[in-house]
């Protein structure tokens, strides 16, 4: 059995920053499940393009408020506490956070660890492994 704390994760290298967000992957392909869950903060008033090319992801908010574009169908949802949103046919996509948001993220196949947004906003498959 795999037993975390957030608390103490947050102080580790399992947390990633960048400019609109913040992860700290709590479990990774290291672990063994098939997937990689996270803990996501999306910084307010950011949008964010994405594209999954290589992973699926089901994204669910517990905080804060916003709304994802699905560029391909042309539709934008609103996002607040309770709200899942699944990019199951790896959908391009823009995030806007009106406020802070904290979503719980999980991949499939799992992140290695330190992946971080390409200029497509994507995740290559290969990345800095975290083992610890
Ligand atoms: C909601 C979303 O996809 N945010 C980007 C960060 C990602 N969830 C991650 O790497 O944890």
């Amino acid at each position: 059995m795999i037993v975390r704390q957030l608390q103490e994760a947050e102080f580790s290298e399992r947390r990633v920053v960048t400019e609109n967000w913040e992860s700290v992957r709590l479990l990774l392909k290291s672990d063994g499940m098939g997937f990689s869950l996270h803990v996501t903060i999306i910084y307010p008033n950011t949008i964010t393009p994405m594209c999954y090319q290589n992973h699926l992801e089901a994204v669910l908010c517990i905080e804060g408020e916003g709304e994802v574009e699905d560029m391909d169908q042309d539709t934008v949802h609103p996002i607040k506490p309770g709200t899942l949103y699944a990019l199951d046919r790896h959908d391009r996509h823009i995030l806007r956070a009106r406020t802070k948001m904290r979503m719980v993220c999980v991949f499939n196949p799992p992140l290695l660890g330190k992946e971080v947004h390409d200029k497509h906003g994507a995740y290559p498959l290969q990345a800095e492994e975290i083992r610890a």
